[in-house]
């Protein structure tokens, strides 16, 4: 055997002072966004999925020993020393690939597979708001349709700067005025979105051959794409507290990591509403994050503070956004708004007296619409009552 399942509170992390720049890798399903990592990485290290619907979130990193973290719908993860000994991804959310390619020193790249119906799903959107650059895949052929529009222009707008255009299967179109004509088309069409573009002619063939030439690497585009990202992320970098992690907080090694000593919202405003919502939460089956948007701020009720941050952003931005571009909006009586797709929901419902956003993050296979719709109301109600 050579995996393991992973007891995740178990593992000990690095403390690091900043974390990678996020390169969201995006594009419809077979665009050659996998062909854009392994190009960069030099080797083909993402698996070959074709024909298969559910798409794991691939997130992938230089280190001097590779591996490969797969992480389950169960809450179970395993290990393993390369992706390609997985027997089977169909219930994995995500995979952390570790390969050895320091021509990625400082980068993380993220393959997010986005449908072809516009709508981008809850957890992708999380994906995207927490994502420092985006790498959009559009295929020679058939550059840029309105569908691929659609999506990015649903895409926060922070990944409108610095954001590249990979034009791929460049080495189909054989004739370099039919390549000028694509290139000056897509300046034009993409310009308020995309501040660079890039052919890509990534066969499987020279990515392989790439790994121990240079002219290869060269030739699939592979290194120019490096340098671009490259530049970009060094912007990003150099954007003051931009990259850093919070500092470690130390735990007695006793402490049990579920349950803080001290009651987080004793002093805080509403502790006993808080305490009582989180309760609550505690309780409910296939929860991913919960918590109370405000403008500013946020109430964390269940799940990891980084996902909370993020989906609150998220709620945050579609009750802001009109109607008319994917914005949502519920008469309270109606009950929560609930956004379904690609195994979650996101249950948004307003306080009564505006006072925040409560919402809920879960997957869609462990609670049904009726069960979270009705915790959130709960919720809510107990909030509008608070003191
Ligand atoms: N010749 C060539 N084939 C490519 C290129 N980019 C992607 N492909 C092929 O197109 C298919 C889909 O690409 P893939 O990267 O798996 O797409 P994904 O679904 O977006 O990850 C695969 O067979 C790739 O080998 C390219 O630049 N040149
Ligand atoms: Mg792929």
């Amino acid at each position: 055997m050579n995996a393991r399942t992973l007891n995740l509170t178990s593992l000990k992390v690095e403390p690091s002072a900043r974390r990678p720049v996020r390169v969201a890798v995006c594009g419809e399903v077979n665009s050659g966004k996998s062909s854009v990592i392994n190009a960069m990485v030099r080797q083909v290290v993402t698996p070959d999925l074709f024909g298969q619907d559910h798409r794991p979130v691939f997130h992938i990193r230089h280190g001097s020993k590779p591996h490969a973290l797969v992480n389950f719908d169960t809450g179970e993860s395993e290990l393993y020393d390369r992706i390609d000994r997985c027997p089977d991804l169909v219930h994995a959310l995500s995979c952390e690939i570790v390969v050895n390619a320091p021509q990625l020193a400082g980068l993380e790249l993220i393959e997010v597979s986005l449908p072809e119906d516009g709508m981008i799903p809850p957890p992708t959107q999380t994906l995207l708001a927490n994502a420092d650059l985006l790498v959009w895949t559009t295929i020679a052929s058939q550059a840029w349709r309105l569908s691929e529009r659609t999506l990015v222009a649903r895409m926060p707008r922070s990944l409108h700067q610095r954001a590249t255009l990979v034009v791929t299967r460049s080495d189909n179109i054989k004739s370099r005025d039919d390549l000028r004509r694509i290139h000056r088309r897509l300046v034009a069409e993409t310009y308020e979105f995309f501040d660079d573009i890039v052919f890509l002619r990534a066969a499987r063939k020279l990515i392989g051959a790439s790994t121990e030439s240079d002219l290869a690497f060269e030739r699939s585009g592979g290194r120019e794409l490096c340098g671009v990202i490259g530049e970009f992320a060094g912007e990003i970098a150099a954007i003051p507290g931009r990259l850093d992690l919070p500092a470690p907080r130390r735990r007695p090694a006793t402490a049990l990591p579920t349950e803080p000593a001290t009651d987080p919202d004793a002093a805080a405003p509403h502790s006993a509403t808080l305490r009582e919502l989180r309760e609550m939460a505690g309780g409910m089956n296939g929860l991913l994050s919960a918590g109370i948007a405000h403008d500013a701020g946020l109430n964390r009720l269940a799940g990891g503070s980084g996902l909370a941050e993020s989906t609150a952003a998220l709620c945050r931005d579609l009750w802001a956004r009109p109607l008319a571009e994917g914005g949502i909006a519920v008469a309270p009586e109606d009950g929560p708004a609930l956004i379904e797709m690609d195994g979650h929901y996101l249950l948004i419902q307003p306080a009564a007296d505006g006072a925040g956003l409560l919402f809920l993050l879960c997957y869609s296979g462990k609670i049904t619409r009726g069960l979270a719709r009705n915790a959130l109301l709960r919720m809510t109600r107990i909030w509008d009552r608070r003191r």
